[in-house]
């Protein structure tokens, strides 16, 4: 095996944490097994027209029965840590009151297993499946499930701290309040309006705030953060005025998420964008919002190309032209640079302590060679590039302490179903039969060497 560096020009610091990434509902199946209750994506996915195929995670890669296995599979790989998601219902089937042992059970056992592996746990407590009986009680445009989510966050860490020390509140809440409630293209399914748009991000950045106090009460070791997809703006051209202006775009795109709980504070600009339509909220809110936490967790798929304006906020957005590169999702654009300027521009406007690359990673074709191989070449060049994007920023001392690759498996792309595959690993999903693909070779040789070949 070749031996891991620190020094070469290519080269990662000593201890970066090489990973990958899968959420509960995508990978998990075994839906009503182990007292899980029913959740918004099993409602929405076998609904008819709702997903490709009308595909549903019932199964998905039998990861709750294959965990072992798979473990061992991420070992193989010397992948150094996991990011999982816990499935809030399978803890709390109802999304409060008494909650469920062989949920708990499940995720001590998952813990325990990557830990004898030597893969440090990083888990995410929401990735989108919120308890169906919450939602009948409105979902997150129901201020009492900000306090719900804190009372079994709070619950969960303190049951699991003797095996998860690295804690994400939540995945993405850019992603489920807006297409979860905005386009309705993701469960719950909903089209509500700019005004209870707004209203119910401000209950979900709540509830990340108040479950970073309940957590800090119930698991004080632990490390705290939470996964976002962050508008990653990059300046159309890399000169000081563009530079400017992607500065002041990723405060502004971001204001509502990561804006408001780093900083405490809504942007002005926000607010009177919103006009009678911005949130209700009060200063006690926005003390939870901004909560300290230890690190933050960037999503990073595609750029938001900025240009500076003579205009009141000084930037507009350049749109991507038609003829511009993208992966199999038709959404996920190639800009490479996204992973050098997000994190280095979040850095510059809210200096966190430390950073994740949470998620990045793309769709292919995957189309199985003759001799068995899978030859995702797109994959191999999108993932050096963005990598290679990355090492940039953490030369330049911006504080990346990890990298977790979206995704390990093949699994269930929510509303496109089987139908995109993000896996560096092929999945049939007929006999659940694993091969790695020449992306996962790839990774497995920077994650041996600690740098780029
Ligand atoms: C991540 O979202 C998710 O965290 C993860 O669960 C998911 O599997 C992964 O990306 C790959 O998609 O279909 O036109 O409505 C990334 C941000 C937001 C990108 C939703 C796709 C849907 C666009 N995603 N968006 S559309």
């Amino acid at each position: 095996a070749p031996t891991p560096h620190t020094s070469g020009p290519r080269s990662f610091p000593a201890g970066f944490l090489w990973g990958s990434a899968t959420a509960s509902y995508q990978v998990e199946g075994a839906a009503t097994e182990g007292g899980r209750g029913p959740t918004i994506w099993d409602t929405f996915s076998h609904t008819p027209g709702k997903t490709h195929n009308g595909d549903t995670g019932d199964v998905a890669d039998d990861f709750y029965h294959r965990y072992p296995e798979d473990v061992k599979f991420m070992r193989g790989l010397g992948l150094k840590t996991c990011r999982f998601s816990i499935a809030w219902s399978r803890i709390f089937p109802n999304g409060t009151g008494a909650p469920n042992q062989a949920g708990i059970d499940f995720y001590r056992r998952l813990t325990e297993t990557l830990l004898a592996n030597g893969i440090e746990p990083y888990a995410t407590l929401f990735h989108w499946d919120l308890p169906q009986a919450l939602q009948d009680k409105g979902g997150w445009e129901n201020r009492d499930t900000a306090k719900a989510f804190a009372d079994y966050a709070g619950f969960i860490a303190g049951r699991l701290s003797g095996t998860v020390r690295n804690i994400m509140t939540t995945n993405e809440i850019r992603s489920f309040t807006e297409i979860g409630y905005g386009s309705g293209r993701h469960a719950p399914g909903l089209q509500v309006g700019r005004k209870r748009l707004a209203q119910l991000t401000h209950h979900a950045v709540l509830a990340h705030g108040l479950a970073v106090r309940a957590i800090r009460a119930s698991a004080p070791r632990a490390k705290l953060g939470l996964a976002e997809n962050s508008s990653a703006t990059v300046p159309v051209i890399e000169a000081p005025e563009h530079i400017a202006a992607a500065r002041i775009a990723m405060r502004e795109e971001n204001a509502q998420y990561l804006g408001v709980i780093l900083s405490g504070k809504y942007t002005d600009h926000y607010l009177r964008k919103l006009g009678a339509d911005a949130p209700q909220f009060t200063a006690e809110d926005l003390a939870a919002i901004s909560s300290p936490i230890d690190f933050v967790g960037v999503n990073v798929y595609t750029p938001d190309y900025v240009r500076a304006a003579d205009n009141e906020i000084g930037y507009v957005s350049v749109p991507p032209p038609a003829s511009f590169p993208h992966m199999l999702s038709p959404w996920l654009t190639v800009g490479p640079e996204a992973l050098y300027w997000a994190p280095r521009l979040i850095h510059e406007n809210w200096h966190p302590k430390e950073q994740f690359i949470t998620e990045n990673g793309c769709s292919s074709t995957d189309q199985m060679a003759p001799d068995g191989e899978i030859y995702d070449t797109d994959r191999v060049m999108y993932l050096r590039n963005y990598i290679a994007n990355m090492h940039r920023a953490v030369t330049e001392g911006i504080p990346i302490k990890g990298y977790f690759l979206w995704s390990l498996l093949d699994n269930y792309e929510w509303a496109d179903g089987y139908d995109k595959r993000f896996g560096i690993t092929y999945v049939d999903f007929k006999t659940q039969k694993r091969t790695l693909k020449l992306s996962g070779h790839l990774y497995k040789e920077i994650i041996a060497r600690n740098s780029l070949m």
